[in-house]
């Protein structure tokens, strides 16, 4: 196959409510959405970079950046022969792991378009339906918390996350536990808003019989988790902190975690994400799909990820409901507190054009 060129689009969604996390509030989304155009057709990509550096260190004109000048480019002259090329080609660029993500991305589901073969199946899915879970922010008052997780139980979904940070923590884990029971599927995740020295706080978790805590530390602190994890009986899981399927292997290794959250943009695209899938199946650590407040663009390829086997637990795979009013494709409904994987061609959705023309604020044209 050979790219003749790639549209960088920028489109701005807002979310139905504000999402609170430990490192700020969201109140719209602005994504670059990519199309691959080859010989063989096109294929879309979104780049789950936030606006600003405070997830990790890419943000979204960076990412623009980073494509328009070296990443698009370098493919340029290059004979693909499928889109496992494109992580290896790109290689000599350091980092920028969500905007190469999205390019491999895009680039696969032409591949996979024209061959008429869906991402599950690529991937290697094993379940055409996956279990959902659901990300709670941060909220004003334990009554408002309890009103919105009331909410997402009735509407089906099998797990709850919540967002915690120094200061709300203990009193709503507790508050939801009491309210809730101990049948429900429960987690936190503190998006690395805590030290070490925490480590006391974070013990009187222990107590509620959490499914994992999720990235209590800073991304590098990996022997920090692994001493943590000697100081709570709750398990480890890391998001920020694995970014390949090397970094996912030391971790392991060390004890710094006993689960892993596979974000695709956040280890360089779907295919580091089924390695590190493959890695973790090896040490009999379980995975679950993170999410990045998505369209359906990347929502469709998620769900395919979180239907290989060692996904045993629910994934942040909502409904485009719980982030968008009207999504650009159509919309991912839960059904049972599950969502269907996509089995089209490709990643098995398109953008509805009258839709995208809605909500799109720039596009620009890279070509060969
Ligand atoms: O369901 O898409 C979703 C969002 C799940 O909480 C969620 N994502 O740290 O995992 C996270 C968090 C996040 C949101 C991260 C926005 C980055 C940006």
């Amino acid at each position: 196959m050979k790219l003749t060129g790639v549209e960088l689009r920028r489109i701005e969604m807002p979310l139905v409510a504000p999402f609170r996390t430990s490192f700020g509030t969201q109140t719209s989304r602005d994504i670059l959405l990519l199309r691959a155009v080859t010989d063989v057709g096109e294929g879309w990509g979104e780049c789950v970079t936030l606006s600003e550096p405070v997830y990790s260190s890419e943000y979204l004109e960076g990412s623009a950046d980073v494509l328009r000048r070296f990443l698009i480019p370098a493919l340029q002259h290059t004979e693909l022969t499928g889109a496992h090329q494109v992580a290896p080609v790109l290689s000599r660029f350091i980092g920028h792991r969500m905007a190469v993500a999205a390019l491999e991305t895009a680039v696969l589901d032409a591949e996979l378009r024209a061959q008429g073969r869906s991402f599950a199946r690529e991937l290697g899915a094993v379940r055409d339906r996956v279990p959902c879970g659901v990300s709670v922010g941060i909220m004003d008052s334990i009554p408002a918390l309890l009103e919105a997780v009331q909410g997402y139980v009735d509407e089906g979904y099998v797990r709850i996350k919540l967002k915690i940070e120094p200061g709300w923590d203990v009193a709503p884990v507790r508050a939801v536990r009491e309210r809730f029971g101990d049948d429900l599927l429960l987690q936190v995740d503190a998006n690395a808003a805590y030290t070490l020295s925490d480590a006391r706080e974070l013990a009187r978790l222990d107590e509620f019989g959490l499914l994992l805590i999720e990235q209590p530390l800073p991304e590098e602190d990996i022997l920090g988790h692994a001493d943590l994890q000697h100081r709570i009986s709750t398990p480890i899981c890391l998001d920020e902190s694995i970014v390949s399927a090397q970094s996912a292997a030391a971790a392991i290794r060390l004890g710094a975690c006993q689960i892993v959250n596979i974000k695709p943009g956040r280890v360089g695209g779907y295919l580091e994400a089924r390695r590190i899938h493959d890695v973790c199946a090896a040490a009999g650590v379980p995975v679950w799909c993170g999410g990045m407040l998505e369209t359906g663009i990347g929502r469709a390829a998620n769900v395919a990820l979180a239907a290989l086997p060692g996904f045993t637990l629910p994934g942040d795979t909502s409904s485009s409901g719980r982030y968008y009013e009207a999504d650009i494709t159509e919309p991912f409904v839960l059904q049972d507190g599950h969502l269907p994987v996509p089995d089209g061609p490709g990643i098995g959705v398109t953008p509805l054009p009258d839709r995208l023309a809605e909500v799109t604020t720039s596009t620009e044209w890279i070509s060969f």
